[in-house]
């Protein structure tokens, strides 16, 4: 692979300025440019002109199937067209690895404001109302068990925080074999037995072909009435319509989500007024580390792709 000048995509600016990955690379002897679009486009897609042989990237953009090599700043590859890549030739490599620490924290503050009435409290403040629970509203998690749809990195950031706190975890992957901190492994065939008896059932798996809808209201109809979804993994993973209507009978207790069928969030959407939903942007993986673990895995590639060794996060 050829690779003189690595690029770094605005659209990273999600998650962090291009120019602070810029500098957190520049040890290394490659020419960085990072792409403003400000300077002009070559008319594919909006993308920047450039001359460089691989991306960092948060979007897709056209121009980027002449490259040599993609890296995805997110674990999930979802937006990227991977059968058009994969007939190009283009190495494709994400961020799978990165993300435990946050996201597992994220969702035991679900869990938790969830347990301890938080997210109400909040609301109250807001309205300055001094408004204590009644006696049989509040509850702790220690004791409660927890189904994690997906066992991988996110999966296991997750698990070790709810672990930790107490609550019994079983656990769905496609490979039957076991993981530690988990009572049970379960396949997705078995899916309705494994939510059968969670209070909480977290999704952390990626949106592929499998798993798309694969919570639906036959899911909904299996977990018990005072359960809660959380989803910090894609909203296409969840028949979101079917959530809604699940709330509305009261077939479960709530949610808690991160992703959505459709980002941001429609204003319409009724998931917003929900006293039992908390709704956030997309945000459960964000820290202030984000740039520097990403710095991290492109820094090995590079040492990798000039090795002539295998590329580590490849996905294509
Ligand atoms: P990993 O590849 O490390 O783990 C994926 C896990 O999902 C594996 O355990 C895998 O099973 C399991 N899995 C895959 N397909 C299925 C299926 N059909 N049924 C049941 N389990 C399945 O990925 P990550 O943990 O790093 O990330 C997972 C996803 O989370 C990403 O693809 C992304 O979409 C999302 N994400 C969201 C974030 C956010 O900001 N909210 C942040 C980061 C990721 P097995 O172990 O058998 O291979
Ligand atoms: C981006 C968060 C991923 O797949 O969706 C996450 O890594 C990252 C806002």
């Amino acid at each position: 692979m050829r690779l003189d000048t690595l690029g770094i995509d605005s659209s990273v600016s999600v998650l962090f300025p291009p120019e602070f990955l810029a500098e957190q690379l520049s040890d290394l002897s490659i020419d960085i440019d990072v792409l403003d679009e400000s300077v002009g486009t070559d008319g594919k897609d909006g993308a920047p002109a450039t001359t460089c042989d691989a991306i960092v990237t948060f979007e897709h953009r056209e121009s980027f199937v002449d490259l040599d090599w993609i890296h995805s700043i997110q674990a999930g590859v979802d937006r990227f067209p991977q059968d058009r890549l994969e007939d190009a030739g283009v190495a494709l490599t994400n961020s799978t690895g990165i993300h435990g620490d946050a996201i597992g924290e994220t969702v035991a503050g679900y869990l938790l404001a969830f347990s301890r009435r938080l997210h109400e409290h909040i609301r109250d403040q807001e309205r300055r109302e001094w408004s204590q629970p009644d006696w049989d509203e509040a509850w702790t998690i220690a004791g409660e068990r927890a189904c994690v749809v997906g066992l991988g990195s996110l999966g296991r950031g997750v698990v070790d925080r709810l672990s930790a706190l107490g609550v019994d975890v079983d656990g769905v992957r496609r490979t039957p074999v076991p993981e530690p901190g988990v009572d049970r492994v379960h396949t997705p065939g078995e899916l309705e037995r494994a939510v059968a008896d969670a209070r909480f059932v977290v999704l952390t798996v990626p949106l592929t072909d499998e798993t798309e809808g694969m919570i639906d209201r036959r899911v909904f109809d299996a977990m018990p009435d005072d359960a809660y979804l959380i989803n910090v993994a894609r909203g296409g993973v969840v028949d979101q319509s079917a959530l809604v209507s699940a709330l509305e009978a009261g077939d479960i207790a709530g949610a808690a989500l991160d992703v959505f069928e459709r980002e941001p969030l429609p204003e319409t959407s009724a998931l917003w007024e929900m006293d039992e939903v908390i709704v956030t942007p997309h945000c459960a993986a964000f820290t202030h580390r984000y740039g520097e673990h990403v710095a991290s895995i492109v820094r090995e590639n590079v040492r990798r792709a000039r090795a002539g060794e295998a590329l580590t996060n490849r996905v294509l």
